[in-house]
């Protein structure tokens, strides 16, 4: 053969540096994204994430919480309500995102969070559809049994 084992390392070697996600993920910047379309609490949300090594979906600019709410959009045909990783249910009003990494961007929808009932403790986004685009960017909603969004993960490619 004129191909080298070597080549052919090599060869893989760049095919997994360039197609870092899993099938059915997409690729946005270092991070691979999967909408769950299925909806459940924001608790086994974040399981049926763990389960496939990745946590509920944080972000960290306006690009990557567009990117969010057009990967819905995608699946669903509209900008359905759908949970992201955002809690503060270990102390109120100190939000954390479920990966761990710093929340360093927040960019509320108007008049929130607001803790309403003193019970808003995890983060959806698309609270009112396609208009929180512009207008309103993201909201908490109660982590309650009975409470049930889309859900999108995300890992390291
Ligand atoms: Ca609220
Ligand atoms: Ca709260």
């Amino acid at each position: 053969s004129t191909f080298s084992p070597l080549f052919f390392s090599c060869l893989g070697f760049v095919l997994l540096c360039f197609t870092g996600c899993p099938g059915g993920w997409t690729q946005y910047g270092t991070r691979c994204f999967y909408f769950y379309n299925y909806q459940t609490e924001w608790v086994d949300a974040e399981r049926n994430c763990i389960a496939l090594g990745a946590n509920l979906a944080s972000f960290h600019s306006h690009s990557e919480y567009i990117f969010l709410k057009n990967l819905v959009r995608a699946a669903r045909g509209s900008w359905d309500r759908t949970w992201v990783g955002g809690y503060d249910a270990v102390k109120e009003g100190v939000w954390l995102w479920s990966d761990g990494s710093n929340f360093n961007y927040c960019q509320w929808g108007s008049g929130e969070p607001n803790n309403q009932g003193g019970a808003e403790h995890c983060m959806e986004i698309n609270l009112k559809g396609e208009h929180s685009q512009t207008a309103s960017f993201y909201r908490n909603r109660h982590l309650k049994n009975d409470f049930l969004s889309f859900f999108i993960c995300a890992k390291n490619a």
